[in-house]
């Protein structure tokens, strides 16, 4: 392992993002892992970690999945084909297994040159990471290179999850906060009640606002702004982020597979 940091958990790992790769460890072990994700990059990027079903490996994502995603992904980008066909066409080009991939949380999208931590309990099995944010030109991070296997062993980590001050409910498109939020660092626990019942799960973002910055602009263009967050778990369960924050006013939203739920604006005093 590569680092480890003994304030939030006796498992941690160090992850690096550029524009575009991961510089991450192949295996971990089984149970609570804290993971330090670091953008070094240009462009926002964040890190979603997603478990492949039993029998399969990240090499079928590669050579199953990727390739007709992609290709579907370009005819949708470049207007020779309408989301809806795009949909058909993922339904019967990619393999039936992939509809089992379940995504289990992660680090969300974060500004260049900030940290986030993110904690996660993950079983043993065969997982990928991936960050398919989209540069200007419309292509997938991880197209250009963000996405990798990374194996959770049977060897288990004996780290308890952190304590939280701070907690996050989702239950279909309702975030409520509970907790005070003061500046400092707070250890958030995500708990997901019950997902939307279209499309994967919610994505939770933080994001900063700067004075003199129109709020209606920043929900629009989310991206620069985030600080921190926690990606799409699955229903019932709980994941951990931090929280650094500073007085000033912070924008709290969660959204389903693209589509902005709820946002709430937050002034900490
Ligand atoms: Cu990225």
């Amino acid at each position: 392992m590569h680092s480890s940091d003994a304030d939030r958990s006796d498992h941690a790992i160090t992850i690096l993002a550029e524009d575009y790769a991961f510089d991450a460890p192949d295996e971990i072990p089984s149970g609570w892992t804290t993971f330090e994700y670091t953008n070094e990059g240009e462009e926002p990027h964040f890190l979603i970690v997603a478990r492949i079903p039993e029998g399969k490996a990240f090499d079928d994502v590669a050579s199953q999945v990727t390739p007709p995603f992609n290709e579907i992904w370009y005819e949708l980008r470049d207007g020779e084909i309408s989301q809806e066909e795009a949909f058909e066409k993922l339904g019967v080009e990619l393999p039936e297994w992939f509809w089992a991939v379940e995504f289990m949380g992660g680090p969300g999208l974060i500004s260049p040159g900030l940290t986030t931590h993110a904690t996660l309990h993950l079983e043993p099995g065969n997982y990928y990471l991936e960050c398919y944010a989209k540069t200007d030109d419309g292509e997938f991070h991880s197209i250009e290179g963000m996405m990798r296997g990374l194996t959770v062993t049977d060897a288990r980590s004996e780290a308890a999850p952190p304590e939280a001050d701070i907690d996050i409910t989702l239950s279909n498109f309702e975030l409520d906060i509970e907790g005070t939020l003061t500046p400092g660092t707070h250890t958030v626990a995500v708990h997901v009640a019950e997902n939307p019942e279209e499309g994967f799960g919610h994505n939770v973002h933080v994001a900063r606002i700067e004075p003199g910055m129109d709020v209606d602009e920043i929900v629009r263009w989310m991206k620069p702004f985030e600080i921190t967050g926690m990606l799409m778990l699955p229903e019932g369960q709980t994941g951990y982020f931090t929280l650094d924050l500073e007085a000033g006013r912070y924008l709290f939203g969660a959204d389903n597979t693209g589509h902005l739920g709820v946002m709430q604006e937050v002034n900490i005093e």
